[in-house]
């Protein structure tokens, strides 16, 4: 596939904090409208209750809004969901203001920026890196490790060696903001610990010396996407460059098939964001779409992972951050989180820019 357009000029202006503005003024979108998709200004947590008409995609976060419209332009002209997928979680990845995902995304604690991502198609094909540097675009990555290779993840510099075969460039992904971010991070840090994530809340996100931490309005967050084409067929991608500041070699739940990522084409598909390591230990996307296949809605199939993940860490809930985002194969969605914050889009023929506040476990009091 061709990607004709120009990654440095797409969406490279919407830091979280203006992301919202941005997504309004770019789409004008107007009061009813805004009734009936978001607002995650409100906290509003009104879900599409209905299945939305399909084709649909649905991704993480603010972001997932443009990623969305990426993967549209695939499914509206009646392509495959994994085409969708990957064309859409290549936005954030090229997005120079975000600084979670992709270039630009902020570096481990020794100054690298490693990379995860996976994708996975309607055949339960599936596709991973981790770790991987200096190539920009991980998810296509991913899909060449599905497509090419006999394997299903292909880590650190034997990941970029393949990518470099397969014809990519290979680059510094180290911006100047990045790294200015990182020093001053550096001079601030007294060694690595897990910081919570709570995207959106009312935490701050800095540290007392100014510098975004994990999970702060600054420093978030993977793209986790699903997407069923007019075929009814599932897929899904998930990319990030995982927490900031993070150890040498360390990889989160994105790249973990069952993870961050999984998709069941009879059943639906799920995937994470928050802190990896709790979704590793529960097998989480997995077992979202597992409690689907026993007849949950997608909305209590994540509270009840979410709520699992809960049950082992009931001291440390309000530290940590862990959201899931489900649809099922009728085209039903839902959402659930830790912490409030957590919001994700939602893309039909009816509406390419709907943005929702999850449910959440201190949003309804229950934390
Ligand atoms: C990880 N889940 O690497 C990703 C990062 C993330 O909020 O989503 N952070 O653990």
């Amino acid at each position: 596939m061709r990607w004709p357009l120009d990654d440095q000029t797409i969406f490279n202006h919407h830091s979280h904090m203006v992301t919202r503005r941005f997504i309004l003024g770019a789409v004008g979108l107007t009061t009813p409208l805004l009734a009936a998709g978001k607002s995650a200004d409100s906290n509003r947590t009104d879900a599409p209750k209905k299945a939305q008409t399909l084709p649909l995609v649905v991704s993480t976060w603010d972001f997932g809004v443009a990623a969305n419209k990426a993967a549209w332009a695939v499914l509206s002209a009646g392509g495959r969901s994994v085409d969708a997928v990957e064309a859409g979680a290549r936005i954030p990845e090229a997005d120079l203001q975000n600084h979670t995902v992709g270039r630009a995304g902020y570096p481990d604690r020794d100054g690298h920026v490693t990379l995860d991502a996976s994708i996975m198609d309607e055949f339960g094909n599936c596709g991973a890196v981790a770790a991987m540097e200096f190539i920009a675009h991980p998810i296509s990555v991913a899909r060449r490790v599905m497509d090419e290779t006999p394997h299903v993840l292909l880590v650190g510099e034997g990941a970029t060696q393949f990518a470099v075969e397969q014809g990519f460039v290979r680059e510094q992904l180290l911006t100047p903001e990045s790294r200015r971010a990182w020093e001053k991070w550096l001079k601030s840090s007294s060694g690595y610990h897990s910081v919570p994530n709570r995207e959106n809340a009312s935490f701050s996100g800095k540290s007392p010396q100014g510098t975004p931490v994990p999970g702060g309005p600054g420093n978030h967050d993977t793209i986790g996407m699903l997407a069923i084409d007019a075929h009814g067929n599932l897929a899904g991608a998930c990319t990030t460059s995982g927490m900031a500041w993070k150890m040498r070699g360390r990889v989160g739940d994105s790249p973990i098939i069952g993870a961050g990522l999984y998709v069941d084409n009879d059943v639906g598909g799920a995937t994470s964001t928050g802190v990896g390591e709790e979704v590793i230990r529960n097998a989480g996307s997995f077992l979202v779409v597992e409690l689907m296949r026993q007849g949950r809605s997608p909305e209590e199939a994540c509270r009840e992972a979410v709520n699992r993940i809960l049950k082992r860490k009931k001291e440390r809930a309000s530290d940590f951050q862990v959201g899931f985002l489900a649809v099922n194969k009728a085209g039903h969605i839902g959402a659930w989180a830790v912490q409030k914050g957590f919001t994700y889009a939602v893309c039909d023929a009816s509406n390419q820019s709907a943005l929702y506040d999850s449910q959440s476990f201190t949003a309804a009091g229950t934390l």
